[in-house]
């Protein structure tokens, strides 16, 4: 029996390429000389798509795959589709929820640790050979039972307030609308919010609702003790103005694992002390980056099985 075709945006990790490819007939079209041209050779044949919360899919690649009834995408984050019309045209589309509220939860304490407590900027006092017998390292700052704002109160956001509260940390939250029988204080008003936060966590959805919410406004809110600490999206903060308040000491520090023009990561935040600058690793540990595959797997073979997908949008 012929193996379905499969249309697959971009490169994920070896194993999962090679999974894909034993099951399907695989085609790439990264690897495509005209990734365009090739679909309007070939688009009318796919009806089932792989694709990342990193590479998404187009308005322009949709139009030429007239046929698509399905996306399966690595990832929680689906800010790079075209939702809109994936709804008109009644394309279904699978995330991989859960499976990393862990290891994002994790880092996002990770980066407040490290942004509060100077674990990266010490490493780098004691590699550098600066340690001696008359210098040492400067106090850093609290992290237990400091407040923690978190914006995004969903899995995730849900899964650092757990952690937060081994760390006897007071937690409330700023979403549109308060969480049904969440344990936790909402907080409506975002400015609010960060007037009160020692730690300002960001764990929403990126896109255009939460385009620059952390603005500079918001930053000055959160004032010259609070740290922001970013593991959703770059979007969501205006990066000019954090970069200002980095620089004016308007907050105290920053822990990012996400930037507004991934890979690039300006050149004036690289140069602060009082940033920890992470390469988008939120999800990124074996166990985690095998459990989404999987689950992109599942997705697929449960919607040509069954039309039905486990874990739709
Ligand atoms: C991954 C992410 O880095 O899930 C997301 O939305 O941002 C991360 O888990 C990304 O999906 C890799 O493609």
């Amino acid at each position: 029996m012929n193996k379905p075709r499969v249309l697959q945006i971009g490169p994920l990790s070896e194993r999962f390429n090679q999974e894909l490819a034993q099951r399907y007939e695989v085609s790439a079209l990264w690897q495509q000389a005209d990734p365009l041209a090739f679909l309007r050779e070939q688009g009318e044949q796919f009806i089932y798509m792989v694709s990342s919360a990193r590479f998404g899919c187009t308005a322009d690649q949709l139009r030429l795959l007239p046929n698509l009834r399905v996306i399966c995408s690595f990832g929680v984050g689906y800010d790079p589709y075209p939702l809109e019309l994936l709804r008109e045209r009644g394309i279904a589309i699978s995330t991989t929820p859960d499976v990393l509220n862990d290891c994002v939860a994790d880092l996002a304490m990770g980066l407040m640790i490290d942004s509060a407590r100077l674990l990266s900027a010490s490493d780098r006092f004691v590699r550098s050979g600066a340690w001696n017998s008359t210098t040492g390292f400067p106090l850093a700052r609290r992290v237990s039972g400091k407040r923690l704002g978190i914006v995004g109160l969903g899995r995730i956001g849900e899964a650092v307030a757990q952690r937060a509260a081994g760390f006897s940390m007071p937690v409330r939250y700023h979403n549109r609308r308060p969480v049904v029988g969440s344990r936790y204080q909402h907080e409506p008003d975002l400015l609010e919010l960060a007037r009160w936060a020692d730690f300002l966590v960001l764990t929403c959805p990126g896109g255009q609702a939460t385009y620059h919410l952390i603005d500079a406004e918001v930053l000055a809110a959160l004032g010259a003790d609070g740290f922001l600490i970013n593991v959703a999206r770059g979007s969501v903060v205006d990066e000019s103005a954090l970069i200002a308040a980095l620089q004016d000491r308007v907050i105290a520090g920053a822990g990012l694992d996400v930037y507004e023009r991934e890979p690039q990561v300006p050149a004036a935040l690289r140069e602060l002390d009082n940033v920890v600058l992470l390469p988008h690793v939120g999800s990124a540990s074996v166990e985690t980056r095998q459990q989404m595959a999987d689950l992109v797997l599942d997705n697929l073979q449960s919607f040509i099985a069954t039309g039905k997908l486990l874990t739709p949008l």
